[in-house]
C-alpha cells in the first residue's frame, strides 16, 4: 500500500508518520528529512536544495523525482508512506509515472486540513532530535531533558527553516503550489481530509479509520 500525507508546514505529516512506521508496515520517505540528511553530509544535493530551502522555497521538481526515484528503486515491495512529496502536480504526475512502471499505485492521499494560525506556533515551538527525527514541541511536547532526545540521547534543535520569516514563505509556497496538487486528488477521488488541529491520538485514529476500511 502507499500512501502519500499533504498539508502545510507543521501540519503533522512526520508526527504522523513516525506512528504510522511503528505500528504499521510502513516505511516513510520524507523528502525534507532526505534533504536535510543531505545538506548535514555536505554532498552536491545538499548544496545545491539548502539555497531553497533557507529562503522556504521549493527544491526544483527534476532535483527532487530524482530523490524519489532513487528512494522506490531501493526500496521496491515495500509500502511507503510519502511524507511531504509531492507538492506540485508536476511531482504529482511523475510519482503516478515512476509507480506505475513497478505496477503500482497511490491508494490514499490524507490531505492534513488545518488552519494556518495555529501553524506559526506549532513550528516556532516545534523542536526536533538530529540523530533520530523524534519531533516535539516545547509546550505541548517538550523533551524531558532540555535539549536532549527522549528516545536517543541526540541533540534536539530548532530547525533553521522555523523562523517566522521563512515560514511565511513555506506557508504561501504551500498555497500556490500544493493547493492545486490537493485540488488535483480531490479529481481524482484518492483525496480523504482529515482534521488536523486536534491532538496527535484523534488524528492517528481518523487516518486509521480510513485504512482498515
Ligand atoms: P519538510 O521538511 O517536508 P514541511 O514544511 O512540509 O517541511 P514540516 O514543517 O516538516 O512540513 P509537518 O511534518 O507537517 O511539518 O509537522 P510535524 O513536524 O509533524 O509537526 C509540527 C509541530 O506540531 C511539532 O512540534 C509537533 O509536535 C506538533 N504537532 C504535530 N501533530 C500535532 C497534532 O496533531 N496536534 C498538535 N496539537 N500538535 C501537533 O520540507 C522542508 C523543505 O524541504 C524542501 C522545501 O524547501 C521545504 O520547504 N522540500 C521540497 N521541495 C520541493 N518539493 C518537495 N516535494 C519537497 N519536500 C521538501
Ligand atoms: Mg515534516
Amino acid at each position: 500500500m502507499n500512501i502519500v500525507f499533504i498539508g502545510a508546514p507543521g501540519s503533522g505529516k512526520g508526527t504522523q508518520s513516525r506512528e504510522f512506521i511503528e505500528k504499521y508496515k510502513f516505511i516513510q520517505l520524507s523528502t525534507g528529512d532526505l534533504l536535510r540528511s543531505a545538506i548535514s553530509a555536505g554532498t552536491e544535493l545538499g548544496k545545491e536544495a539548502k539555497a531553497f530551502m533557507d529562503a522556504g522555497k521549493l527544491v526544483p521538481d527534476d532535483i527532487m523525482v530524482n530523490i524519489v526515484k532513487g528512494f522506490l528503486r531501493d526500496n521496491r515491495g515495500k509500502s511507503v508512506i510519502f511524507d511531504g512529496f509531492p507538492r506540485t502536480v508536476s511531482q504529482a504526475k511523475s510519482l503516478q509515472q515512476v509507480l506505475a512502471e513497478q505496477e503500482l499505485a497511490i491508494d490514499r492521499v490524507f490531505y492534513f486540513k488545518i488552519n494556518p494560525q495555529i501553524l506559526i506556533k506549532r513550528l516556532t515551538g516545534r523542536r526536533v532530535c538530529t540523530n533520530c527525527g523524534e519531533i516535539y514541541h516545547i509546550e505541548t511536547k517538550p523533551s524531558k531533558k532540555e535539549l536532549t532526545c527522549d528516545v536517543c540521547g541526540g541533540s534536539v534543535v530548532h530547525r533553521s527553516d522555523d523562523k517566522e520569516d521563512v515560514i511565511t514563505e513555506r506557508l504561501a509556497q504551500f498555497e500556490n503550489n500544493t493547493g492545486p496538487t490537493i485540488e488535483y486528488y480531490r479529481s481524482t477521488n484518492l483525496l480523504v481530509e482529515i482534521d488536523g488541529s486536534l491532538t496527535p491520538e484523534l488524528v492517528f485514529k481518523q487516518i486509521q479509520n480510513v485504512l482498515t476500511l
